[in-house]
């Protein structure tokens, strides 16, 4: 039947964009950096990552910023406060863990320029594993201007514009 195949065509579509990439030990989804105006020194980088065996997010690095850092937002007496997530966030195997605004988000500080709406950021996630080895993920992340919660809002990214953060692909050219 025809709405059965492209179903199933479609699934496996969604399956290919939307897996970082099959067998990799780190799977992102959904990823944007917010936009910045000019003069602005930080920005924040949202995702949802996946460690197929359990990981540790220590850190990061991109051409666009000075720091790169792991940051965790939360309330502390009343006000909101933002700091590292010292010893590194942890990723429970096959947990997704969710990197939003509000809580926890990848830093980009000492920015050298304004993040542009719809261009993209390299950015390359440091992780480590039970036994303290470092393994690094790049990616591509969108820029979007992200004013309100909602996922993948003004991600504006075509054909794949249901599943924003896609394009974090890295390995794919
Ligand atoms: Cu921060």
């Amino acid at each position: 039947m025809k709405l059965t195949s492209l179903m199933a065509a479609m699934a496996l579509t969604a399956t290919a964009m939307g897996a970082y990439a099959a067998g990799e030990p780190v799977e992102v989804q959904n990823a944007w950096a917010r936009a910045t105006v000019k003069g602005q020194m930080a920005t924040g980088v949202f995702m949802n990552i996946t460690a197929k065996d359990g990981l540790k997010l220590v850190g990061g690095s991109s051409p666009v910023a000075g720091v790169t850092q792991v940051h965790e937002m939360k309330m502390d007496a009343g006000v909101m406060k933002m700091a590292e997530v010292k010893g590194g966030l942890e990723l429970p195997a096959g947990k997704a863990v969710e990197l939003k605004p509000g809580g926890y988000h990848v830093m980009l500080m000492d920015l050298k320029q304004p993040l542009e709406k719809d261009s993209t950021v390299p950015l390359t996630l440091v992780f480590k594993d039970a036994k303290g080895v470092e393994s690094k993920l790049d990616l591509k992340v969108p820029v979007a201007a992200g004013g309100g919660m909602g996922k993948g809002q003004g991600m504006g990214m075509g054909k794949g514009a249901g599943m924003p953060g896609m394009a974090a692909s890295g390995a794919k050219p």
